[in-house]
């Protein structure tokens, strides 16, 4: 029964796919503690992330990803760029290994050759139109060209004086690869791909650009961007960089080229000299980015225009260098647990903020320990929860003590009943959290990014195929109230 209601969720999920813009998320993996590939896509099942970017062709996660309806987007990593954009056979290997073994049953829908490459590797910029060209024939070989898409993410610093937008224009220097690039994008049906930061923009722009105009926060009229020549209000740094886009891709004579938004974000914590990179800064911008987007609004220049956009990014990575907020994108940590709870009611049911909804059930602190012990014997014993976990040996034995096995118990018997509020009582032992006690291969039920529909879970530490040490990935969140209430079903026959 349950596997059927998942079939007929994932056939709804694609047929309520594509043709409006959606959201999607970037998985960096430069974490100390990564999950492990099952557990990456357990998470973007919880949330309806429908699709993703990773930022290598991590076979992991391929695998992973393999027969979930999850559209991934694959990245030539900026290290293999020199190699694949000076030989089309390295080319041709590269799909071969990544895209032919894994599709169709990875959907697989684009590839990013590298990763801001004119800005963060100017020196391979002479072969960048080579890799993007040998990987297309590739594809072509393969008869894959029509499903799977070839541009390379461009960093918005490229377009210079991008406001107002309609006097904008690619960085000049650029325009010897620009050119041929967009020549390619339009003659393959490509889009352009393009990384957008209000965050960066915010923080350099000193004091010119208003916070709640990067946070796409409602601004006083007399406070609007007014393009001098268009006479367009902009309400969002965002928005105007997108037609910024437009208007320098019109300046080449380039009209029809979509522009899909491969990252934005804003980071939820920061050193003491960034200030505004808050929890609640990086919830107003990644809920309003998502509305504005799930909304179809477009942006002025080209109205109802679909700009899907990757949200930068799934989790927070510890191990990134630089400054805190470096560390701080994420809107996960690395054990699911969302950073902050997404304001997105306005929306309709967007998943991500269903983690309200993720509730455990635990041993109230300071418990009589006989008490937890009497009712620990009954949730075992007349209770009928499944305690074998609990036995030496197995995942949660350890810690070994009766707060931890109550705990288990009693959270296995509230999952059963349904999550209903006297279903975490127990004589009063028992307390609701929304703090997920899963810990080592010991994975509750109710856990996030977790494979929660059994206790035998083993959960190895990811040790990534690639060598690279940026390696990412994304997924996209589309939700509609029936796939909840599919959702809802779902869990309740499992449960039940
Ligand atoms: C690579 O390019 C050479 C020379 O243009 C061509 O003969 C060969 O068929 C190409 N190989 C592939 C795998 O496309
Ligand atoms: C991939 O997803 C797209 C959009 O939903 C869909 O049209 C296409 O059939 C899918 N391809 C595969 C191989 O599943
Ligand atoms: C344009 O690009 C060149 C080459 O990367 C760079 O040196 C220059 O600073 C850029 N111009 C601006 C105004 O950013
Ligand atoms: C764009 O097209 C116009 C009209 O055909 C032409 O005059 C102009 O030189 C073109 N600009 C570029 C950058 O190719
Ligand atoms: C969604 O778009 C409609 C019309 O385009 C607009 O009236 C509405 O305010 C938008 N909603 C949000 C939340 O942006
Ligand atoms: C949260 O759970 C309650 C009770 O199970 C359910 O009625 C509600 O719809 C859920 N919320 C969401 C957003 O799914
Ligand atoms: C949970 O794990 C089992 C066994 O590894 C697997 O068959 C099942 O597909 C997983 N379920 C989810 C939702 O990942
Ligand atoms: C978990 O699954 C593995 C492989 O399927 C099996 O060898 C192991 O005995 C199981 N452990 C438990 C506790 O069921
Ligand atoms: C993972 O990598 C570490 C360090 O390279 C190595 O010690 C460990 O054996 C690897 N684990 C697996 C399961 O391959
Ligand atoms: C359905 C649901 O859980 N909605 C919540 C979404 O997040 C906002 C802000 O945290 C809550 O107020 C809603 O209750």
């Amino acid at each position: 029964m349950a596997v059927l209601l998942l079939l007929l969720l994932l056939a709804i999920s694609g047929v309520t796919a594509d043709e409006d813009a959606y959201i999607g998320v970037n998985i960096g993996t430069d974490l100390s503690d990564m999950p492990h590939p099952t557990q990456v896509v357990a998470l973007l099942k919880a949330q309806n992330i429908r699709h993703v970017r990773l930022y290598d062709a991590d076979q992991g996660m391929l695998i992973a990803l393999a027969k979930t309806g999850i559209q991934v987007m694959i990245s030539v990593p900026n290290e293999q760029l020199l190699g694949i954009g000076q030989s089309n056979s390295t080319a041709a290997n590269w799909v071969s290994k990544n895209i032919v073994a894994h599709y169709p049953a990875t959907n697989i829908t684009a590839v990013c050759v590298g990763s801001e490459v004119l800005t963060a590797l100017p020196n391979a910029a002479p072969v960048l139109i080579n890799g993007m060209k040998y990987i297309h024939s590739a594809l072509v070989a393969s008869n894959l060209d029509n499903q799977i898409k070839v541009s390379t993410p461009l960093s918005s610093s490229v377009i210079l004086d991008s406001f107002p937008p309609s006097q904008a224009f690619f960085n000049r220097s650029w325009n010897q690869v620009l050119v041929p690039m967009l020549s390619f994008l339009q003659s393959t049906g490509s889009y352009l791909m393009l990384n957008i930061y209000p965050y960066y923009d915010y923080m350099q722009s000193n004091g010119v650009i208003p916070l709640d105009y990067a946070l796409f926060k409602p601004l006083p009229p007399n406070k609007e961007a007014v393009d001098s020549n268009t006479l367009v209000h902009y309400t969002n740094v965002f928005d105007a960089t997108v037609d910024a886009a437009y208007f320098a891709m019109a300046f080449l004579n380039f009209t029809n080229i979509p522009v899909i938004v491969t990252e934005s974000g804003w980071p939820s914590k920061g050193d003491a000299n960034e200030p505004d990179a808050t929890l609640d800064n990086a919830n107003s911008y990644n809920s309003n980015l998502i509305r504005h987007v799930l909304n179809q609004t477009g942006t002025p220049k080209r109205p109802g225009i679909a700009v899907s956009t990757y949200i930068y990014e799934l989790y927070n990575e510890d191990l990134k260098p630089g400054p805190i907020s470096e560390k701080n994108w994420g809107l996960f940590d690395a054990n699911g647990d969302p950073v902050y709870i997404l304001r997105l009611t306005e929306s309709g049911s967007v998943l991500a903020n269903d983690t309200t909804n993720q509730t455990y059930c635990t041993a109230r602190d300071g418990a009589d320990p006989k008490m937890l012990q009497a009712a620990l014997d009954w949730a075992c014993g007349p209770g009928k929860v499944d305690c074998s976990p609990l036995l030496q040996g197995q995942p949660c034995y350890e810690p070994d003590n009766v707060i931890a096995h109550a705990t288990y118990a009693f959270d296995t018997y509230y999952h059963k009943m349904g999550k209903v509020p006297d279903a975490c009582d127990f004589n009063g032992v028992a307390s609701i959290t929304t703090t997920d006690p899963s810990h080592g291969s010991c994975m509750f039920p109710g856990s996030l990014g977790r494979n929660s529909t059994t206790t035998n879970i083993t959960a190895p530490s990811m040790n990534s195929t690639t060598s690279n040490a940026p390696g990412r990935k994304f997924y996209g969140l589309r939700v509609t109230g029936l796939l909840v209430l599919i959702k809802i079903v779902l869990w309740s026959v499992i449960f039940l």
